[in-house]
């Protein structure tokens, strides 16, 4: 407890205040009372609160922020410059999401700052503290959206005209935001002023648990992708239209969410459809459109594609049987990413010791961290989840392995700092 005379301690006490601070300024901010879960999406009122929230707590650490062309965030400690240290997350949800996935990234930046500072750490290179924008992808689509732009994985006309549930574009949205969308895209000056990138992360899974160790390191990332498929069929009356003549297109998007069960399990990999548009989605009308999107994700390139085509092939033959028009879109694709193994080894000797080396896991989790490693160096670290839940209400950490993981991102950082 603070006042016992050990520093080690005290040091520890005001580390952990710290992050419980800033983790209890966060929390209530575009959460859902009922489910607890979080509904932060970019450019909406939650999303400002969270923003206005960080660059509040990134001044108040003498931190000066900006905004970039794309809408990320940036807090520099010190003069923004070439082979900056740069460590962030993301803030924004999937719709009902965890507490922890993006904004445990954040805080434990902002406290490992306070941290650096206790210890005396005065940079020699630029660092700064980031916020990717719209990392989830929930209300526009494509994930990692931020990171996307900065890096020219995605261009600026394909992003402004990425529309949400209700037609809003991005650019309108950005907009309405009080960002100005003319120069969204690529932005090679800022890139190129990172020199290496670190995110730290809740796991999204429970390789921890059974390793018994608070924090990890990220060996790969799983190549992923989003497809949207849409059957369209002939909208009628639920009552007075015989079997025979339907074309109902609720019939092959049934059979094509089993087929995705199917694939993925034939090929050992995962694939999701969690999101579903009926049209016009009246319980007495024969819907004419399904919308869906399908979610896939794989150890390797390979086995990702022969999962999609299974599923495609099975949504086109399911389509044409109930005389129903099929159509798919590739919405984003991410491929497989092994990140930057000599930093990973590094950052596995910082936190790590001989007797308890620290455990270096895959991830099937996209990350804005996975977007930037076909830039710059770049390395993740996770903190223990006990739930292994994510995007969800239950999506959970510790405290104590919340503390242990702002204890290791310093580390890393005044390791990288002291170059
Ligand atoms: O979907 C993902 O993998 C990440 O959480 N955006
Ligand atoms: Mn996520
Ligand atoms: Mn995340
Ligand atoms: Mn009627």
């Amino acid at each position: 407890q603070p006042g016992t005379g050990d520093d080690e301690d005290e040091d520890r006490a005001g580390m952990s205040e710290g992050f419980d601070r800033l983790w209890a300024e966060l929390q209530p901010l575009g959460r859902n009372r009922t489910t607890g879960g979080y509904r932060r999406f970019s450019w909406g009122e939650a999303d400002a609160d969270v923003r206005a929230w960080f660059t509040d707590a990134a001044a108040a650490r003498g931190l000066t922020v900006e905004t970039d062309r794309n809408g990320n965030l940036w807090a520099w400690w010190g003069d923004p410059g070439p082979d900056a240290v740069v460590t962030g997350s993301h803030l924004d949800s999937v719709p009902d999401g965890g507490a922890f996935d993006g904004p445990l990234g954040v805080v434990s930046a902002l406290a490992a700052v306070d941290e650096l500072k206790r210890r005396g750490v005065r940079p020699d290179r630029p660092f700064a503290v980031t916020v990717f924008v719209e990392e989830e992808g929930a209300r526009f689509g494509v994930p990692c959206l931020g990171s996307r732009l900065l890096t020219g994985a995605i261009t600026a006309e394909r992003a402004l005209g990425l529309t949400d549930a209700d037609g809003v574009t991005w650019e309108r949205a950005m907009e309405q935001a009080g960002h100005d969308p003319a120069r969204i895209g690529a932005d090679p000056d800022l890139l190129g002023r990172i020199g290496v990138f670190i995110e730290l992360h809740v796991e999204q899974g429970t390789a921890l648990i059974h390793t018994d160790s608070a924090v990890g390191v990220a060996g790969s990332v799983w190549p992923h992708g989003r497809w949207r498929m849409d059957f369209t069929g002939q909208g009628d009356h639920a009552g007075t239209t015989r079997l025979a003549d339907r074309k109902d297109p609720m019939l092959p998007f049934a059979q094509t969410v089993l087929a995705a069960r199917a694939a993925a399990k034939a090929h050992d990999a995962v694939a999701t459809i969690g999101k579903v548009h009926v049209a016009p989605n009246g319980t007495n009308a024969i819907p004419s459109r399904v919308r869906t999107w399908l979610d896939a994700r794989a150890p390797d390139e390979a086995t990702l594609r022969a999962v999609v085509d299974h599923v495609d092939a099975a949504a086109r033959s399911a389509a044409a049987a109930h005389d129903v028009f099929h159509a798919r879109y590739e919405e984003s694709y991410t491929p497989v990413v092994d990140l930057d193994a000599a930093l990973r080894d590094r950052v596995a000797s910082v936190i790590g010791t001989a007797d308890r080396p620290v455990p270096v896991l895959p991830t099937g989790a996209g990350h804005d961290a996975g977007v930037l490693a076909s830039s710059v160096p770049t390395a993740m670290v996770f903190v223990r989840n006990p739930t292994g839940i994510s995007h969800a209400p239950q999506e959970f950490a510790r405290p104590d392995d919340c503390h242990q993981g702002v204890t290791a991102l310093a580390d890393v950082l005044a390791d990288l700092l002291a170059e």
